[in-house]
């Protein structure tokens, strides 16, 4: 395993073929983001998705957009509604779709439309074993992955689960993005070690920006 370590904000380092760490990018906009996520989690409370063995996930997510990814113990995939409320999910706000877009765009994706924004809320302790997205139907287009709140070691693989990985530290505005050659590579979250953050808590937040359908 190879770390990569980088102290400067406003550095877009390519960490496969078609993937890239950007490190901050997310600052400017983390204050709204984080606002409107806490006003989100009242009408649409992240849960634990189920494995398809019948475990419950270590994370707890919800979703906007016109699809929300779920996991239930008949596999996993992309649901309209919140299976907990029932709802159709709320649309993917405009600030959350420019700083996707604007992502994408910085790492060479300009034609990405996301119709989906997957949450993963990390507790202390939890974590995302070694996976790959492959829920979605077009693979030509990106994974743009934001993180919010406590520190994280994000791994990112190969195409083969046994594939080296290289352990990227992930803070608070850090972004990654996975598409082209890269796009199916497994990657994965380490257990988190605790922490505080300043306006989290002691709690990591990832957004996932996919094409699902
Ligand atoms: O939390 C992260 O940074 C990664 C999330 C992830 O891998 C996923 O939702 O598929």
């Amino acid at each position: 395993m190879t770390e990569l370590f980088t102290e400067q904000l406003d550095q877009t380092i390519q960490i496969g073929d078609g993937a890239y760490f950007l490190r901050g990018f997310a600052l400017p906009v983390a204050n709204v983001i984080c606002t409107m996520l806490m006003q989100h989690f009242k009408d649409y409370p992240p849960q634990q998705m189920m494995t398809p063995m019948g475990y419950p996930m270590s994370v707890k997510t919800t979703s906007f957009g016109k699809f929300g990814w779920v996991g239930t113990p008949r596999g996993y995939g992309y649901s309209e509604v919140d299976l907990i409320t029932k709802k159709a999910w709320s649309p993917i706000p405009e600030a959350f779709l420019q700083l996707a877009q604007g992502v994408a765009k910085e790492a060479g994706y300009s034609d990405f439309v996301p119709d989906t924004c997957l949450v993963n809320v990390y507790a202390i302790g939890t974590k995302m074993g070694l996976h790959r997205d492959q829920d979605e139907l077009d693979f030509s287009q990106p994974i743009v992955s934001v993180s919010f709140g406590i520190p994280a070691t994000f791994l990112f693989g190969g195409a083969k689960r046994g594939d080296k990985t290289i352990k990227i530290p992930l803070t608070h505005g850090d972004v990654v993005v996975w598409g082209g050659k890269s796009r199916l590579h497994y990657h994965a979250i380490k257990p988190l070690k605790p922490n505080d953050h300043e306006v989290l808590g002691p709690c990591r937040i990832n957004l996932t920006f996919r094409k699902a359908r």
